[in-house]
């Protein structure tokens, strides 16, 4: 297994809409798996492959406390949304970052496990914002574009200063 590096806003990079994935090959296999030990690592609930910088439909999430309950989720699509509600939110991808979004309150998603079977999931709560921002992720959106523009270029340079600083 390996662990991964995780483009950091505002990489372009972030921005790629993220292709279906059509072979459930080995090396899908070893990607999930580098996937899980790097959001394990990080620490994260969730990662998407945008974020490791492969442009494939591939979401790794465990929500639980003793991180073994894992959860993958291969070419998502959420069916249905209702409600409405705010949660904080981090990103890995904004380290430091947190803050109140609001989003769809219940969500049925369908998606195929890491096998290629496909399952349908009724969430809510916690793991209901955690598949759409994740689901968001595929598409090239993050949280910040939810926030005001102001606020968004507070973080981007935030997040500039950030790498400048690793880097010297
Ligand atoms: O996609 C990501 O960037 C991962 C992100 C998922 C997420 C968290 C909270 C609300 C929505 C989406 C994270 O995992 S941020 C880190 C985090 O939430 C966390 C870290 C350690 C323990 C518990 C939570
Ligand atoms: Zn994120």
């Amino acid at each position: 297994m390996a662990l991964l590096d995780i483009l950091i806003f505002p990489d372009k990079r972030l921005r790629t809409v993220a292709a279906p994935v059509e072979q459930f090959d080995d090396g899908l296999q070893q990607l999930i798996d580098d996937m899980f030990e790097t959001m394990y690592d990080a620490p994260g609930i969730g990662l998407a492959a945008t974020q490791i910088n492969v442009h494939q439909q591939v979401v790794v999430m465990d929500l639980s406390e003793a991180k073994n309950e894992p959860q993958v989720f291969i070419n998502p699509k959420i069916l249905q949304e209702a409600g409405e509600e705010e949660m904080q939110e981090g990103c890995l991808s904004i380290p430091t970052v947190y803050e109140t979004i609001k989003r769809s309150e219940t969500v049925t998603v369908e998606a195929l496990d890491r096998n290629g079977k496909k399952y349908r999931l009724d969430a809510d709560g916690l793991l209901a914002v955690c598949i759409q921002h994740e689901v968001d992720h595929l598409l090239g959106k993050m949280f910040v574009d939810y926030l005001s523009p102001l606020k968004r270029d507070r973080i981007r340079k935030k997040m500039t200063k950030l790498i400048r600083d690793q880097e010297s």
